[in-house]
């Protein structure tokens, strides 16, 4: 779709035109997950797959914003509240606005002026709950076109932390920064390395030679999972105050394998052992995949994307039935290196890496797969890796 037909559905919606229209990516990971509240590594990228927002100012001090992805036709309506309002939408058929309305509302406490309304026309194209970040993708459309629209003097890393407060104080998911970081700082062909302590982070280009990574999605929507998701993080820094009886560390991303060994005893407990167990491996083989990025030895990287869904499969348990269906299967296909969960899991997507050569014989084999074993079929997505959000 071009910009003609996102400014054609907004006045359709809002019976006037719309002023611009910009887009902002989704993510996949390629190595690290669930490290970035850990204070360990993660190594993500933007994606051609994501959002667009038509805005179209207001004389008055509504913000007016339309979805065309509600789930059911019937469901779409209009949402209105008043700039000066920061309570988030409680309405169930409303709560997507928050992250919108977060944004905003963080701006506004931060003393940037944004002094009228606006109306705002959304056309998603990840779709929710399927593991590639459309909330972050919300997140920094919001955040940018108000950048832009009203001359706000902030860079990319504060929105991103401002993406983050939103989605852990307006939302209510404890999520680190690696999604809106992803999306906010996206870079055409490269995937950042980015160290979740100290927001370090450098691009590596994603130099797959024959090869390309091929996004699978379960199909399933993994959008009630946001308990599961604070339960791990909650158990991480249960693992962490055990750990300090003797240590004095504020994440799992400060310590090596062999320190946590010596130290494992501490926590005392299976449950929280697996889950610290995870954090720690996972950073470890995230810092691997970058040496085997910079050897361009693409098969170590394929086995660390295996052993990284191991871990989140025994040790975190993050992953379920679907998301193994597909990873595991993959495993076996000629022509693939390796593949893995991405995202929070339960649900949502994995990626793998094929040989360009074998990925149409290597969908066919796993969508016959997941179909006969799930019921129901996977969906297969190609993507480039793209710039962060900006105004088409
Ligand atoms: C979700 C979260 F939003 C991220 O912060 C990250 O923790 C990810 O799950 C797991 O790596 O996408």
């Amino acid at each position: 779709m071009d910009k003609q037909q996102f400014l054609a559905e907004y006045q359709d919606v809002f019976k006037e035109p719309g002023q611009d229209v910009f887009f902002s990516p989704g993510r996949i990971n390629v190595i690290g997950e669930h490290t970035d509240y850990n204070g360990g590594h993660v190594f993500p990228c933007a994606i051609s797959i994501g959002t667009y927002g038509v805005y179209g100012p207001r004389e008055d001090t509504t913000v007016a914003i339309y979805s065309a992805n509600s789930a059911k036709e019937e469901d779409s309506k209009i949402i209105t509240f008043d700039i000066n309002d920061e309570e988030p939408q409680s309405a169930k058929d409303e709560k997507w606005v928050n992250y919108f309305k977060g944004m905003l509302v963080y701006l506004k406490q931060r003393g940037f002026k944004i002094d009228h309304g606006f109306n705002l026309y959304i056309h998603g194209f990840l779709p929710y709950g399927s593991g590639l970040s459309s909330s972050a993708s919300i997140e920094m459309l919001m955040g940018n076109i108000l950048k832009d629209e009203f001359n706000l003097d902030i860079d990319e890393i504060e929105l991103v932390k401002l993406g983050q407060k939103t989605e852990n104080d307006f939302v209510g998911l404890n999520s680190g920064i690696m999604d809106q970081f992803a999306v906010g700082m996206g870079k055409e062909n490269n995937a950042i390395y980015l160290d979740c302590n100290t927001l370090e982070y450098k691009y590596l280009p994603l130099e797959l030679g024959d090869y390309e990574i091929v996004i699978m999605s379960t199909n399933k929507n993994h959008s009630l999972a946001g308990s599961k998701y604070n339960e791990r993080v909650q158990e991480c820094e249960e693992a962490v105050n055990r750990l300090n009886k003797k240590l004095n560390i504020t994440k799992l991303g400060e310590l090596d394998s062999d320190t946590f060994d010596q130290y494992t005893y501490l926590i005392n407990d299976d449950t929280l052992i697996r889950r610290a167990r995870h954090a720690v491996s996972e950073n470890e083989r995230t810092k691997k995949a970058i040496d085997a990025m910079e050897k361009g030895d693409l098969e170590e990287l394929g086995r660390l994307i295996n052993a990284s869904h191991v871990s989140l499969k025994y040790d975190y348990e993050v992953t379920g039935k679907e998301l193994d269906t597909l990873a595991e299967n993959a495993w076996g296909q000629p022509g693939c290196l390796g593949a893995r969960m991405v995202g929070g899991g339960f649900a949502g997507s994995a990626i793998a890496i094929v040989k360009k050569s074998a990925a149409d014989e290597f969908k066919e084999n796993i969508g016959k797969i997941y179909r006969d074993k799930i019921g129901y079929d996977a969906s297969f997505y190609d993507a480039e890796v793209v710039d962060g959000p900006h105004k088409l």
